[in-house]
């Protein structure tokens, strides 16, 4: 085997690039020879992106190869337009929960709290409707009275009695917490005796929801549109509130807290204790009494909790985290 100078042995080569010199240590197999083997070198070097334009090899062992033709490299002037790959922002959920001195609506049924100072806790708008008692209890119907429907969505639902109001109330509190969407869990109740005549007095003295006199200024009882519907009827002297039966909760008159229906349109009950889980009394009367007696905040109906009837609904209170009726 013969050496070269450098002690390289035979089938080594030696690159030169411009006026440096670069060694490139290449085993070369029987088959491509000793001129293969100097090709090959070249291409490698190609290959490896340092062919230049000077670049020139001679090989030490065998005979003189002919340079090989160098292909011109094409470079992309135009690089394709990159992949624009859309960043997808996952939000986390809304985060929400009741402000006292702010009015509440619950995630889940949609229902309406008003806020009442008096009280440092949430109270019901609206006598609880057919629509929101439904996202419970779906198939729920609330009848017709004499041919006039009392199961709109946007009228109080009735044909519940004091347990069934109770388990909307803790259906609804479980459901706005799983909803995921609250930063605090409302406690959805039915309000205690005491808190109910204080928000259906609006903090007064008041002998009836409006205050100490007949005939009403507002609220949904029978009144002179029963005479078309329902002509055996006693209609209130003096008043007209349009509905012959129950009304959607909107038109049942509003009281200076911003309640509406608190007095008639449909006896709400009441708890012993602010715990709303003990059975009171019935209070409010309803579309379908015309007596003073029974329209005075302080009257409590003779049913008992398992009432079922026409002219029986309810309305919820809420509390939340510290803030704590009386
Ligand atoms: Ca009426």
């Amino acid at each position: 085997m013969t050496v070269a100078e450098d002690g390289s042995p035979p089938g080594e080569g030696v690159l030169e690039r411009g006026g440096g010199q670069m060694k490139v240590r290449q085993a070369i197999d029987g088959a491509m020879g000793s001129g293969g083997g100097a090709a090959r070198l070249c291409l490698l070097a190609l290959a490896a992106g340092w062919w230049g334009a000077g670049c020139m090899m001679t090989a030490r062992q065998g005979p003189a190869v002919a340079p090989v033709p160098v292909e011109p490299v094409q470079v992309a002037t135009n690089p394709p337009p990159a992949v624009v790959v859309p960043v997808v922002t996952i939000a986390p959920p809304p985060v929400a929960h009741p402000i006292p001195g702010e009015d509440w609506k619950s995630p889940v049924t949609g229902m309406e709290f008003m806020w009442v100072g008096a009280l440092k806790m949430w109270v019901g708008k609206y006598e609880v409707t057919n629509g929101e008692y439904r996202k419970m209890k779906s198939d729920h119907y609330s009848g017709v009275y004499q041919g006039q429907s009392l199961n709109g969505d946007r009228q109080p639902v009735v044909q519940v009695n004091f347990y069934r109001a109770r388990e909307l109330a803790e259906w609804m509190t479980q459901k706005d917490f799983a909803s995921g969407s609250l930063s605090s869990t409302p406690q959805y109740r039915l309000p205690s005796e005491d808190e109910w005549l204080v928000f259906a007095r609006c903090g007064e003295e008041r002998a009836f929801p409006w205050g100490k006199e007949m005939p009403p200024k507002y609220g949904n009882y029978s009144d002179a549109s029963v005479k078309a519907s329902f002509a055996q009827w006693t209609p209130i002297p003096g008043y007209n509130d349009g509905c012959a039966v129950s009304c959607v909760v909107e038109q049942s008159g509003k009281n200076e807290w911003g309640l509406y229906g608190v007095g008639g349109n449909v006896w709400e009950p009441v708890a012993r204790d602010d715990s709303g889980k003990f059975f009171a009394t019935w209070h409010g009367a309803s579309w379908r009494y015309d007596n003073s007696k029974f329209l005075r905040c302080d009257y409590c109906s003779a049913r008992d909790a398992t009432s079922l009837e026409s002219d029986f609904g309810f309305r919820l209170v809420m509390v939340c985290e510290g803030e704590v009726g009386r």
